[in-house]
């Protein structure tokens, strides 16, 4: 019979290559050495601090699968993963600014853009000179991108574009913005374009006092008619087929940085009720406790066996959207509720920032929203099973 490790119930390590284990470990040394250090003031002062940009391009972690030659580390989905959730572990937040980065950005720039726009942006985008933000949600058209307003129509030189797009992650620090707008000039199909900060009519103002994902700038972009020229269209694709190519990899990522975030909850728990003594014992030492422990410890170990598999097929380029769904769905709503137990396993402790868990609960609750709520990514799933679709 072979050994059980509390933390890796599974064994996930075993599974994993040399390279893998490797960008793991430097990204969770980065992750806990410059990250965790500053999380707590950050998201305090709702802070957000843009050379985190460079620092995580120095390491490699911008553009894991991007090819090399465009600045990419030239990975695969696992590494895109384990280092999402080493990031995670410290802040969904961290996560989502280099997820944005990597998945939204890169990825539609390399997989969609000319041979001009890969090399212009991907090599600053991959060290983080440049900070890039990806705008497909409407004040009107959340859930439902399909019902975006904004237009691009055709001009003599190029296309100019109206509109306005609301909770952009890194929008008000970007200096480049991937914008997917209806273009008249091919048939009101949605098409993505590539903006850069400065441009005249374009602005993305910060949104304030969000309670959740605070070390994360989160903006709108506003455009007021913004001219720009043919080579702003990002020409290899259209349809809403094009967000949601990215979208595939983000939500992936996403399901190994929700169980990052859980890891870190469920260690928390467990090592704050060996600490503490009520009624002369600890409070690990309660079958209540235990059993809190054990249900955390079980979801963790199938989410991540679960992306993990996901993330070998997307490697040999086999997974299908629905994997997906499943995984962002499960393992984001189990990671709130796992980060919601561990709050209340913290007592009153479990309210302060000092003890990390109530921002890993306030942060869960838009990690579970955005990107297809949870709601939306069981309507993605009834669809394939029933071949109804419940949307409308
Ligand atoms: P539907 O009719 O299902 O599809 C329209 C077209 O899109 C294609 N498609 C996909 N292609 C690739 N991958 C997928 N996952 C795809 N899903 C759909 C589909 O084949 C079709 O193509 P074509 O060529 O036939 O036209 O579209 P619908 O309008 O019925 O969609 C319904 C629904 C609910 C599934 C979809 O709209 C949805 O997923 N809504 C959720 C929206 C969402 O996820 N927004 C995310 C915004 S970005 C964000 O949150 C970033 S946060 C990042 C961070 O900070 O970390
Ligand atoms: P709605 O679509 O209005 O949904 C509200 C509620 O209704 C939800 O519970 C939903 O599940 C439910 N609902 C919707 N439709 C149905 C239905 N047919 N049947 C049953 N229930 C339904 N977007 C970007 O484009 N880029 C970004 O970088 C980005 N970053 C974000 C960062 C933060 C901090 C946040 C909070 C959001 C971000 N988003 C971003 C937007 C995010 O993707 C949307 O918030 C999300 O897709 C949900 O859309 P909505 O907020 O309009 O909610």
């Amino acid at each position: 019979l072979g050994s059980f490790d509390w933390a890796d119930p599974f064994r996930l390590e075993d599974q994993l290559s040399e390279d893998e284990r490797m960008i793991a470990a430097s990204a969770r040394a980065y992750a806990q050495e410059k990250l965790q250090p500053r999380v707590t003031a950050a998201y305090a002062s709702e802070d957000t601090d843009p050379s985190i940009f460079r620092e995580m391009g120095e390491m490699g972690l911008l553009g894991v699968t991007v090819p090399e030659e465009y600045g990419g580390l030239g990975s695969g989905y696992v590494s895109y993963g384990l280092v999402a959730r080493e990031v995670e572990r410290v802040d969904s937040g961290y996560r989502s600014m280099m997820s944005v980065q990597s998945s939204l950005v890169m990825y539609p720039i390399y997989a969609y853009g000319s041979a001009e726009q890969r090399r212009k942006y991907l090599p600053k985008l991959a060290s983080g000179e440049f900070i890039g933000c990806f705008g497909l949600t409407e004040p009107d058209a959340g859930s439902d991108p399909a019902g975006m307003k904004t237009r691009a129509t055709k001009t003599a030189n190029g296309y100019r574009l109206n509109g306005s797009k609301m909770w952009i992650s890194n929008a008000p620090i970007a200096d480049v913005f991937v914008v997917w707008a209806k273009s008249e000039e091919h048939g009101g199909k949605i098409r993505g374009f590539v903006l850069e900060k400065g441009m005249k009519g374009l602005s993305a103002p910060k949104v304030q006092n969000k309670m959740s994902l605070r070390a994360s700038i989160t903006g709108e972009i506003v455009l007021d008619n913004v001219d720009v020229g043919e080579d702003a269209l990002l020409p290899n694709v259209q349809g809403l087929k094009g967000p949601f190519g990215c979208l595939n990899r983000a939500r992936y990522g996403i399901s190994w940085g929700a169980m990052g975030a859980a890891e870190t909850c469920w260690h928390a728990a467990r090592q704050y009720g060996l600490d503490r003594h009520q009624f002369n014992r600890p409070l690990a030492q309660t079958q209540l406790f235990q059993r809190k422990l054990a249900d955390m410890q079980t979801e963790i170990a199938l989410g991540l066996q679960a992306s993990l598999r996901v993330g070998r097929l997307m490697d040999d380029a086999n997974a299908a959207p629905e994997m997906i769904s499943i995984v962002k769905r499960n393992n984001c709503g189990k990671a709130l509720d796992i980060a919601r137990m561990a709050r209340d396993m913290h007592g009153g402790n479990g309210i302060s920032l000092e003890f990390q868990v109530i921002r890993h609960m306030m942060n869960l609750e838009t990690v579970n929203t955005y990107e297809g709520t949870h709601d939306v990514h069981a309507l993605i799933l009834g669809r394939a099973q029933t071949g109804l679709q419940a949307f409308f």
